[in-house]
């Protein structure tokens, strides 16, 4: 019995793996050709500030979505914010000699009629300096900031990681 369960856990994980996220749906916000789906961010707890760290202390967590562009000019995501953290940043997640580690990037580049995917072990938002603990069923206001459809304002769920 334990083990059937276990099995169709796994099977979940592996349906919404595979699960393709353009086919998820409808947008949640769309301004200029720039549509948003399917963002949430991961649920993170307080922790002291020690100032050390890869992102200089206190409790980080990631933002994803999928962002297509309807558009035929390419766009860019520049920047981020929002009122839950104290910086909110652009990441690339990526392995070097086994190693992951991830870096602040200049943007994101969102192809004419193409898409870009923020996901775990890609392309991030990262929330640095939670103001507060986020529970899943909390919603986080990101202000993303594109070069040609400008600010869109996404309305952001917390899901467990
Ligand atoms: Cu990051």
């Amino acid at each position: 019995m334990k083990k059937a369960v276990l099995l169709s856990l796994v099977l979940v994980f592996i349906l919404a793996a595979c699960a393709p996220a353009a086919d998820s749906g409808e947008a949640v916000v769309a301004k200029s050709g720039i549509e948003i789906y399917d963002p949430w961010v991961r649920a993170a707890a307080m922790k002291e500030d020690t100032g050390e760290g890869m992102h200089g202390g206190g409790a980080v967590t990631g933002a994803f979505m999928l962002i297509k562009n309807t558009g035929s000019q390419a766009d860019m995501l520049v920047s981020a914010s929002s009122e839950a953290a104290a910086d909110v940043q652009i990441h690339e997640t990526s392995m070097q000699d086994g190693v992951m580690s991830m870096a602040e990037v200049s943007g994101i580049d969102i192809p004419a009629a193409g898409m870009a995917e923020l996901q775990p072990g890609g392309y991030h938002i990262m929330l640095i300096g939670l103001k507060q603990e986020l529970k899943a069923g909390d919603t986080v206001m990101i202000t993303l900031v594109f070069k040609n459809a400008g600010e869109i304002l996404v309305q952001v769920p917390v899901n467990m990681p």
